[in-house]
């Protein structure tokens, strides 16, 4: 017997705006990470703006903001990594072909906004853009090889985000409606899998890492709050017109799964612990499953002093659109106490007490496979929906040999107890269908903006300063991840 169920999805993850490159190509308009030049672990990545005199600036990515009268704009001094990214537009055809050697049964992939609308408010899509796609989509095909699509991952058309606000502004509900009417009347045929935002929950991401009396943290949430109430609604409204469209269409939501365990069995800890996870993880899992907010969400509001402004009908809508199945991203736990720590954890994406029981990869995330099965657990007896795991993965540095041989066996070792850990939850009995380990090409880091910190099965040869051939070559993780799809994930040594 098998560990995993017949038809398992074994396959990898990507997103447009970390991958494709061709940023400007074919009248594709820019998104918030075209102007976003590249990090580290600890320097962040920063913003460019141009200012009326026609100087530029720049601010940091997360907390900054760009002053009075500057628009966004690139600066010619700096370097944008999205830019090119790995070029995917270009090599879609060379990387599908990688994916179907190793065996995929599922690609997990975003569509860019602007390349279908450059601004995001146009009647009419781009024809290049539409095309695009759909030849991605064929290819896909070709291969039997399932798309899974995030139609927004992380990069709204900066206009939408300049002009009009961002998703604070009603109006991009009815944008986005727009937007996915034109991929589900495209793609009918080609694709059944779609998920509405990627980590929507991201949103709510500060309360997992800052205190509540941190300077700007309440009207940080304040403001994500009401954009996550617009986000709600518009992915509520792609799950109810989907069949209308194709009766194949599954509508998935998608969450940044920031599991995080009590530092110690102090109340106060456990107490903090479970508030964190209501506010950073159940709340939005809640609305999407559920199709209504939360017993606590109440609470939650008066806790960050917010007042969510809704409409008439908003419920409604809640109610009619919830998603057919729960997809999140598993990288690392957190871990949340009330006491003062010595040791803390510093790398981007991850701030908090350390966890004593763990390891820290070299950009300061845990490894915790059992926080998996734990977690898929914790998932499934709320939701009780098919549940996928769509992003999981080590960001490592990797050393080409002579040869052009890359022995990547500490990312083996990380999928490898990962794999284990959801054979495990699928014993305790989780309905969990797939399996896309993140970044399975080498990609364009989100956090940090590097090259260097690669996920993939495939190398890319692109470098941090711009440089490299694009070249595409197998790591010794290829050629493992191929025989657990083989097999059906029995085989992982
Ligand atoms: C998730 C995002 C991805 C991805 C991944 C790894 O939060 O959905 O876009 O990049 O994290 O993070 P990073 O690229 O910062 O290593």
């Amino acid at each position: 017997m098998s560990r995993f169920p017949k038809g398992f999805y074994w396959g990898g993850a990507t997103a447009a705006n970390q991958c494709e490159g061709a940023w400007n190509v074919d009248g594709r308009g820019p998104a918030l990470t075209d102007v976003t030049t590249g990090g580290t672990v600890n320097t962040p990545r920063m913003v460019t703006y141009q200012m009326p005199d026609g100087s530029f600036g720049k601010y940091a990515q997360w907390g900054g903001k760009k002053p009075e009268g500057a628009k966004f704009a690139c600066d010619p001094n700096e370097l944008y990594p999205n830019h090119d990214g790995i070029d995917f537009y270009h090599h879609y055809k060379e990387d599908i072909a990688l994916f179907a050697e190793m065996g995929f049964k599922m690609y997990r992939l975003s569509v860019s906004w602007s390349r279908l609308f450059p601004k995001g408010i146009e009647d009419e899509p781009l024809k290049e853009g539409v095309e695009f796609y759909r030849n991605v989509f064929l290819e896909l095909k070709k291969y039997n090889i399932e798309p899974l699509v995030t139609i927004s991952h992380y990069d709204t058309p900066l206009y939408l985000v300049e002009e009009l606000g961002d998703w604070s502004n009603r109006d991009l509900i009815k944008y986005f409606d727009h937007f996915t009417d034109v991929l589900f009347e495209e793609y009918k045929g080609l694709v059944k899998y779609w998920l509405t935002f990627n980590e929507i929950n991201c949103l709510m991401m500060f309360s997992m890492f800052m205190p509540k009396d941190a300077p700007g943290a309440k009207e940080s949430a304040r403001v994500g709050l009401q954009q996550l109430h617009h986000q709600f609604l518009a992915s509520a409204l792609t799950v109810k017109k989907a069949k209308s469209f194709d009766p194949n269409y599954k509508v998935g939501c998608m969450l940044a799964g920031m599991a995080s365990y009590p530092l110690t069995c102090d109340p106060d800890d456990v107490i903090l612990n479970m508030t964190k996870m209501q506010e950073g993880f159940w709340y939005c899992g809640d609305v999407m499953v559920h199709g209504e907010y939360p017993y606590y969400a109440k609470r939650m509001w008066a806790d960050f002093g917010a007042e969510v402004k809704m409409e008439p009908g908003d419920e409604q809508i809640l109610k009619e659109g919830k998603v057919e199945f729960f997809t999140f991203s598993y990288y690392q736990t957190g871990v949340t106490t009330t006491h003062k720590t010595d040791e803390e954890v510093g790398g981007n994406l991850s701030r908090g007490a350390k966890n004593p029981y763990l390891k820290y990869s070299d950009w300061g995330w845990s490894t915790d496979p059992q926080g998996l099965r734990y977690f898929l657990n914790e998932i499934y007896a709320r939701y009780r929906i098919p549940l996928m795991v769509v992003e999981n993965g080590l960001g490592a540095f990797d050393k080409v040999e002579e040869d052009g041989s890359i022995h990547d066996d500490y990312r083996i070792d990380y999928l490898r107890q990962h794999v284990d850990a959801m054979a495990d939850a699928i014993a305790d009995g989780v309905d969990l269908q797939a399996y896309t380990t993140w970044g399975c090409i080498d990609l364009v880091s989100a956090g940090t903006g590097e090259m260097r910190k690669r996920y993939g099965f495939i190398y890319v040869d692109k470098h941090d300063d711009g440089t490299g051939t694009m070249a595409r070559s197998r790591k010794d993780s290829f050629f493992w991840y191929k025989k657990v799809i083989a097999s059906n994930g029995d085989d992982i040594a």
